[in-house]
């Protein structure tokens, strides 16, 4: 049958590979390859487990702050601590302009140059020169907002910096809350930041987002789920105990369940990694096997109660009530410049509701030994932290990634993961130039960084020859 592989088919950093079997100018198999390795996990052990913040930062630079805030749950729960009100806010603040960040490039340097023709340079050319359906000046105005769209993107880095120091892999997000107090100066450089992206999403890119899902129609049916969604959980709200603006649950086959950590398992099966039956993350091991007969990804499979289950803006606004469309490829774009835009509504809220002088952070005494899970939302979907610590070090750390959930190949029973299962059935007008491809694949703004594993293998070596 003819197989198609595109690789790397990220264009965010990572590198994937998707194999397509392709019949009667449609897609009938696929198979989803995170084709590098990184091992944040094993680097923990023996760490202070304060470091966890920091270091599980490094595993990606785009959803720096994601890890941040996973880890410091984690350590929280299991130091049994809660950030005061003003910790919680400014958390918030720091993720939600990180959340912008992702979503306006993902929408302009990701989705945009798969549906409309650019310039005719560098790094527009080469490209596939097939279905780009804007006329020459529709193309022109989008380039010109992509073009403003890398100085708002600039923008809401500079917005992490004022209470994070740095971006990426910020310095405000602790266990216990965060480390810059809010002051009228810090609070009014923010606002001002976030009134210009706000506008820029508001006016610019929803109305961009409306001529390409009106242009490409079609895209609604392509690029179908599973229908089976989930999320953790995001931005908690800072007076109402377990309460969140986007709500956690999920939904396997239509029905709406409560979340359950414990029905989480890891299959590997098709990973390059020792066989063993699926395990809890907090029992899972990350031991290679590159000679395994099968294997093709150094992605796990995560599944829950068995089920390939999608996550990302899609699944969080669906499962808030926020949005009523379908699960398919423009779906899922949609659903992110949408939440941008919502979430960038709501972060004005915040910054009035910070107080000037009260604490951001709570002390505490670090237990011996403990153990922590730290379950948040991504901007990609669910992630988890798993924590164990003795006389103070850390001796366990598992982390299940959003694009781990997304991009996983198929688990023990066969089935494929999420991105897998959507790509059956994408037309594909021609072999050579299969762009469909990509526009599916990307509508899960796949992060691959986050989802391999890495060993470091006998502490000395970085990488591991594969082919
Ligand atoms: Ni590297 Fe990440 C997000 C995490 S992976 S981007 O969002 O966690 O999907």
């Amino acid at each position: 049958m003819p197989t198609k592989i595109i690789s790397p088919i990220t264009r965010l950093n990572g590198f994937w590979r998707i194999d397509v079997n392709i019949e009667n100018g449609q897609v009938v198999d696929a198979y989803s390859s995170g084709i590098f390795f990184r091992g944040i996990e094993k680097i923990l052990h023996g760490r202070d487990p304060r470091d966890a913040v920091y270091l599980t930062q490094r595993i990606c630079g785009i959803c720096s702050t994601a890890h941040g805030l996973a880890s410091s749950l984690a350590l929280e729960d299991a130091f049994k601590i809660k950030p005061p009100r003003n910790g919680i806010i400014i958390r918030n603040l720091l993720f939600g302009a990180d959340l912008l960040q992702n979503h306006i490039r993902h929408f302009y340097f990701l989705t945009v140059p798969d549906f409309v023709r650019g310039p005719d340079r560098p790094p527009f050319v080469p490209r596939y020169e097939v279905d780009y359906r804007l006329s020459r000046t529709e193309s022109d105005k989008i380039y010109e907002n992509y073009m403003e769209s890398i100085h708002i993107s600039r923008a809401v880095h500079d917005m992490v910096t004022i209470f994070g120091g740095k971006i990426p892999h910020n310095h405000g997000i602790l266990a216990g809350g965060a480390t810059v107090p809010p002051t009228a100066d810090n609070v009014r450089m923010f606002m001002s930041l976030l009134q210009k992206v706000r506008s820029f999403v508001q006016n610019k890119m929803m109305a961009d987002l409306e001529k390409i899902a009106t242009a490409y129609e079609d895209y609604y049916k392509i690029g179908i789920g599973t229908g089976n969604l989930m999320a953790f959980g995001m931005f908690p709200h800072p007076d109402k105990k377990d309460d969140f603006y986007f709500k956690p649950g999920i939904i396997i086959g239509k029905k709406r369940e409560k979340l359950d950590a414990m029905a989480i398992t890891e299959h590997i099966k098709y990973s390059w990694y020792r066989a063993s039956p699926p395990l809890h993350p907090e029992e899972g091991e990350t031991q290679p096997d590159t000679g395994k007969e099968d294997a093709y990804s150094w992605v796990k499979a995560p599944r829950y109660k068995g089920h390939p289950v999608e996550g990302g803006p899609l699944a969080r606004l669906i499962l808030s009530g926020d949005y009523k469309g379908g699960h398919s490829a423009m779906d899922r774009i949609a659903a992110r410049v949408m939440e941008a835009n919502i979430v960038s509504e709501m972060m004005e809220e915040w910054c009035r509701q910070l107080e000037i002088g009260k604490p951001v952070f709570t002390p505490y005494d670090m237990p011996a030994n403990a153990e922590g899970i730290g379950m948040v939302e991504a901007m990609r979907g669910g992630l988890g932290h798993w924590m164990r610590m003795r006389a103070g070090r850390i001796t366990h750390y598992q982390i299940i990634t959003p694009s781990a959930w997304n991009c996983s190949p198929r688990d023990d029973e066969g089935r494929r993961g999420p991105v897998e299962e959507a790509l059956i059935g994408t037309p594909i007008e021609d072999f050579d130039q299969p762009i469909e491809v990509g526009r599916v694949a990307r509508s899960f703004d796949p992060c691959l960084a986050c989802a391999v594993h890495m060993i470091d293998m006998k502490g000395r070596e970085k990488y591991v020859e594969i082919l």
